[in-house]
């Protein structure tokens, strides 16, 4: 009898990501004047390959985490963090492909996010999130150019936009405290001035990711003010002494975290921290809110780009993988369940470059008053849209590999596991929704929306996409229809269905750009297969607004 091996299945690999990332180059090829898409081709294409050869590394790396050492061998206290070394080595390729400043130094005028946004997506997933750290040093450089602190903008920004990896500086955005994630407004830090007259801060910090950054914004109730978020200030602070110890600051443990967990995310005390006012010493929660938006936006597109990862890898695995006689690849339910996966990222992809887009527009350009309530409204939407869609990709695609999806050290799990930040940091779902409906109550916001949402399906003729044309007002109607009548009813049943109304707005909008994007690829580039996303999108449903009484749901979700 011969023996043979035992079968030993072929793990999935990647290609260069952006060259094999169709979606991303037909998009670029949409919205780019050509002289910009051939100036920074090249270095996307360079990231393609680093986002190879980082996924390699970070598989080998899986097991290694970020750790806390309180204690020197003689006992003085010193609260280090040792960073893994893929860690380190993400924060050089962030300086010097200039993840970061690559928006600020507006080469390409309003074109940059897109450039910056392009690279921070092909980078991110191979990078276990290092797209954290640099959001908030994103956030924190917007936020001090907003606020025109002319000290303060010549000491950080330098460093936060630099190219040289030496002189990079990442900030943390330290803002949530035990009384309040959401509800930043109760947050207990205070400020006291020292007899010198600089500001000294004191209180706890939950949740401070990104600990090891060099410098960090974070809200502090000066001595005297009122509650709530007006009370706060914006302050801003060096995390360390020039002999590299941390500046008043006790480390009291990391996060035990389901994901990201090469991030330090750290409980903290600040024990007399001194920092600096950043503009004024109120209004705390308004000024930090570009901070915010800022971050908001770049987890859209992490999002979107873990979702691109593990449809990637299920891509490639259904080629390798054989069962019942054919390949996955050769399956028609295996096919159609990926079909679904990849319009939903599709979807989750436009509308995070079209937050992208805005934010672009408003730094270069200026945006009216209308523009800005839409920008408003847009990162919120976008934000909680794309975060929802990343976690039932994820779930999926690691379903789709079966057991070997279940199992670590084939990285799978982590797709879930990192996912699952999305739509937790920087604003839950719930939180953002509300944020939505205030805009949407306050300022009029649904009829700008509303406007833009015409303008995007304004040209789509073709007749393959036409009767999504008409869905995508119908559902605008009863959109419309919807907030009339749960308004009449009271605040209470607005507020029970703001996470529909948000995520119905969402994937309206999100189909609105699939179909422009359709009729664009069908009449531009002449391909007959241009619908197909927007088609299956549609499919997969965008009209979520219920029309029963949702505040009757209090009996069903209370009753034991
Ligand atoms: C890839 C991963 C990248 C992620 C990096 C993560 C690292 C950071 C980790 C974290 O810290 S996660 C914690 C994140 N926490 C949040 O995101 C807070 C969520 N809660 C909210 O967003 C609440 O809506 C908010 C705290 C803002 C509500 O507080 P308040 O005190 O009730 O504020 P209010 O009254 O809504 O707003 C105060 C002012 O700010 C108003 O302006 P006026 O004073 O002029 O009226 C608002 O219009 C303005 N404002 C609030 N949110 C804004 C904003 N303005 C512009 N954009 C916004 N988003």
């Amino acid at each position: 009898m011969i023996m043979r091996d035992p079968f030993v299945q072929a793990p999935p690999q990647l290609g260069n990501q952006y060259l094999d990332d169709e979606v991303l180059i037909s998009y670029l090829n949409r919205v780019l004047p050509a002289e910009v898409m051939q100036d920074i081709a090249a270095s996307l294409e360079e990231l393609g390959e680093i986002a190879v050869n980082h996924y390699a590394l970070q598989l080998a790396d899986r097991e290694n985490e970020p750790k806390l050492v309180q204690w020197d061998a003689w006992g003085n206290r010193v609260d280090r963090i040792e960073l893994t070394a893929l860690w380190q080595e993400a924060e050089k390729v962030a300086a010097r492909l200039s993840l970061v400043a690559t928006a600020y130094e507006k080469a390409h005028g309003k074109y940059s996010r897109i450039h910056q946004f392009a690279k921070v997506y092909l980078f991110t997933p191979s990078s276990d999130i290092y797209s954290c750290p640099l959001a908030m040093t994103d956030g924190a450089a917007r936020t001090l150019m907003l606020s025109q602190n002319k000290a303060l903008i010549e000491r950080a920004l330098p460093h936060l936009l630099s190219r040289d990896p030496e002189s990079f500086w990442t900030s943390g955005q330290w803002m949530t405290e035990a009384s309040g994630g959401s509800d930043v407004g109760l947050s207990e830090s205070t400020a006291v001035r020292d007899e010198r007259g600089a500001w000294r801060l004191h209180g706890r910090k939950w949740f401070t990711s990104a600990i090891a950054s060099q410098m960090a914004l974070t809200l502090a109730r000066p001595d005297g003010n009122g509650p709530g978020g007006k009370g706060l200030a914006l302050f801003y602070l060096e995390t360390r002494n020039a002999d590299g110890t941390p500046q008043n600051i006790l480390i009291h443990r990391l996060k035990d975290k389901l994901g990201t967990r090469k991030l330090p995310t750290a409980e903290i005390t600040l024990k007399g921290t001194e920092a600096e006012l950043v503009m004024g010493t109120a209004d705390g929660v308004r000024n930090i809110a570009p901070m915010l938006n800022i971050t908001r936006t770049w987890n859209s597109i992490s999002a979107v780009s873990y979702m691109r990862r593990g449809l990637a890898l299920a891509r490639d695995y259904a080629q390798r993988r054989s069962a019942f006689g054919a390949t996955l690849a050769e399956k028609p339910l295996f096919l159609d369940t990926l079909a679904g996966l990849q319009a939903e990222f599709e979807a989750g992809f436009h509308l995070a470059f079209y937050l992208v887009e805005w934010l672009g527009k408003e730094e270069n350009e200026g945006l009216s008053a209308e523009e800005q309530i839409l920008l408003r409204l847009l990162t919120p939407i976008v934000k909680l849209t794309t975060a929802r869609q990343a976690v039932l990709v994820a779930s999926e695609i690691v379903e789709l590999f079966g057991g070997a999806g279940y199992v670590e050290d084939t990285g799978l799990p982590l797709l879930l596991r990192d996912s699952q930040v999305f739509p937790i940091w920087e604003g839950t779902t719930h939180v953002l929704a509300l944020d939505c409906l205030n805009t949407l109550e306050s300022k009029s916001g649904f009829s700008v929306l509303k406007t833009e949402i015409l303008r995007c399906i304004a040209g789509v003729s073709d007749v393959r996409l036409t009767r999504l044309v008409e869905s995508v007002k119908n559902t605008l109607t009863n959109v419309e229809t919807w907030r009339a009548s749960a308004a009449n009813v009271g605040v209470a049943n607005l507020e029970a269905g703001a996470r529909r109304l948000a995520l119905t707005l969402g994937r309206t909008l999100a189909l609105a750009l699939l179909l422009r994007h359709a009729q664009w690829m069908l009449e531009m580039v002449h391909d007959v297969q241009g619908d197909r996303a927007a088609l299956r999108f549609a499919q997969n449903g965008f009209d979520l607004i219920a029309t029963e009484d949702l505040v009757g749901a209090k009996y069903l979700a209370l009753r034991e």
